[in-house]
């Protein structure tokens, strides 16, 4: 029996090991380039994929399996999944292939190639680590109206028993919401995620990805993410002892020099496998029942990996591969240079992409009201915006991202994610950071010199939709406004937004995809 074993795939408990017999097994584990570079993934983010990949052999072979290890630098690698498969089915006279589904349309399409493709039976299963199967969406999905996160995942709660004194929410209520998302106070201490010294095997991938990638985006330095089962669950439990219990909190908040808060920092290690949805769902429980961490923080993280996680998920395959390419407003301008330069004026802008750059980390809100918004603002392709995202985060896998960028952070799909855009003007950046008052413009200006960008293109791009968004219930009171302006002061706000996107510089093609391929190796 042939195992391949995807680079997301570095789970000891994988449904594609499970009932093998270690004697008549050989694991598949291979690093390729077109996988590092289909889209021209951040340099950290390959580092940390190669050297857990590394680590994960060595772990697989100690529980006993013979693992075929393809490294980057073997003069006979082919450089694709499929070159790799089929190669390891001929040296070792496989009979069968059992493997994993894949997170991604255009590896699944792969996969479903590989028993054609080696003439031998080739078993694809259900990613068990995820608590919600793709059936299972499908069924939740069936015949509802619309597809609301806070729906499903009240079904989770209830199916899986997480927070529920019996059939009812523990504490009577299913969101603690309202008592999150507060604005920090100054000089709050803030706990660092716990940083791992690169070992001698992950100096030697950084080495490499330092050679091969050198052109891509992002720095190795400093690298600090953990890359084994053991560093991960350390990284788990530090963020349980310290951080949970203001989780909730200061979720929403931006400072600077302040880059994880009290986020927890293991979506790469969720995301490749290193860690379990299940058990860090539990660790989080545990600590409110033993009190120390409260309901609305436990809560709020519970709801982020049983909800929402599970359901991007659930969107991502619900919707089909065409979902990536979803345009509900028409928007075309290529993506601005300084998504992969950092430079711009703009305080809130620079600061998120620069630690980008630096961590390939950044939280949500800097994901969504920065990052995010400014693209949707300015009417940014949002499939070139979703290219940026997949690239530049060491936690992004098309799952997870395209349904956070398309549906939830650009609108594209036309409201399945989410019932409004989640757009904003500078006022909602200053009110959650302290990014406005180091800013050269004026968060307090919408038109005239030094205001700020976000206020003009925020009421441009309800004027622009005004077709498609003027009839969401959610948006009346913004378009009252709107319409309550002058007529002197509208045209000012749109000629003030003409202006700025004028002055936006494109990026130059071939930063997220090689620009001859752009676009191929999509499903
Ligand atoms: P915390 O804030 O501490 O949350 C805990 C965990 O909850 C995360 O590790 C993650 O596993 C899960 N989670 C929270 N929100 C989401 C969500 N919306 N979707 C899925 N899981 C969630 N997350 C990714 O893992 N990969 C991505 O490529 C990705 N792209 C995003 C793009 C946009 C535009 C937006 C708005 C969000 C995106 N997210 C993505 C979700 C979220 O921003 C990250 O999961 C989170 O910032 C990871 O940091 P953390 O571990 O410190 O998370
Ligand atoms: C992201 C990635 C990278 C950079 N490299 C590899 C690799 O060399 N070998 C591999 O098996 N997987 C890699 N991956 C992860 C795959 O691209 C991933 O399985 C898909 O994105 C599907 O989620
Ligand atoms: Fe961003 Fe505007 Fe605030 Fe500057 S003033 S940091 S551009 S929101």
């Amino acid at each position: 029996m042939l195992v391949p074993v995807l680079g997301d795939q570095l789970s000891l408990d994988l449904a594609a090991l499970r009932g093998c017999d270690p004697a008549q097994t050989v694991v598949l584990i291979a690093e390729v380039r077109a996988e590092a570079t289909y889209v021209r993934h951040h340099k950290k983010k390959i580092a940390f994929l190669f050297s857990a990949m590394r680590h994960h052999v060595d772990a697989l072979r100690a529980a006993g399996w013979a693992v075929d290890h393809v490294r980057f630098d073997d003069p006979s690698n082919t450089h694709t999944l499929s070159g790799e498969v089929a190669r390891a089915a001929g040296r070792h006279r496989a009979t069968a292939i059992r493997t994993v589904e894949a997170g991604e349309w255009r590896v699944l399409a792969m996969q479903a190639a590989w028993g054609r493709e080696t003439g031998l039976p080739c078993e694809i299963l259900s990613d068990d680590r995820f608590l919600c199967s793709r059936d299972e969406f499908a069924d939740w999905a069936q015949g509802r109206k619309g597809l609301t996160m806070e729906y499903f995942y009240r079904e989770m709660r209830t199916r899986h028993r997480v927070l529920m004194d019996f059939a009812k929410p523990v504490g009577g209520q299913w969101n603690y919401d309202k008592d999150n998302r507060k604005t920090p106070p100054r000089g709050l201490n803030y706990p660092l995620p716990p940083r791992f010294e690169p070992d001698p095997v992950t100096r030697e991938v950084l080495a490499l990805v330092a050679r091969e990638f050198a052109t891509h985006f992002g720095a190795l330095d400093p690298f600090w993410f953990a890359v084994t089962r053991e560093g991960a669950l350390q990284a788990l439990g530090h963020f349980i002892e310290v951080a949970l219990p203001r989780f909730g909190d200061y979720q929403d908040a931006m400072i600077v020099g302040q880059e994880f808060l009290y986020h927890a920092v293991i979506s790469p290690y969720l995301n490749s496998g290193l860690l379990a949805a299940r058990e860090v769902i539990a660790a989080a429980e545990a600590a409110y029942q033993t009190g120390d961490a409260p309901l609305n923080a436990v809560e709020g993280f519970v709801r982020q990996i049983l909800g929402w996680r599970e359901y991007v998920r659930g969107i991502y395959f619900h919707e089909g591969p065409e979902y990536h390419s979803r345009n509900a407003l028409n928007a075309t301008r290529p993506l601005p240079a300084f998504y992969w330069t950092g430079v711009t004026d703009m305080r809130c802008m620079a600061e998120s992409i620069g630690q980008t750059e630096r961590e390939a980390y950044a939280h949500h809100i800097q994901r969504l009201m920065v990052l995010g918004n400014f693209a949707m603002l300015a009417g940014c392709d949002p499939q070139e915006v979703s290219d940026w995202y997949l690239v530049v985060f060491a936690d992004a896998y098309e799952w997870v991202e395209d349904p956070n960028v398309i549906g939830m952070s650009q609108y594209a799909d036309g409201g399945i994610m989410g019932s409004k855009p989640y757009a904003g003007g500078g006022n909602y950046i200053d009110k959650m950071s302290d990014y406005c008052g180091r800013c050269r413009y004026d968060v307090k200006k919408r038109t005239g010199e030094g205001a700020c960008p976000f206020n003009a293109l925020y009421w441009d791009f309800l004027a622009r939709n005004e077709g498609k968004l003027r009839g969401n219930m959610r948006l009346r009171n913004m378009y009252s406004t709107w319409d309550r302006m002058s007529e002197v002061a509208r045209t000012e706000t749109r000629a003030q937004a003409t202006a700025t996107l004028a002055a936006l510089e494109p990026a130059a093609p071939g930063w997220a995809r090689d620009s001859a391929t752009a676009g191929a190796d999509r499903a």
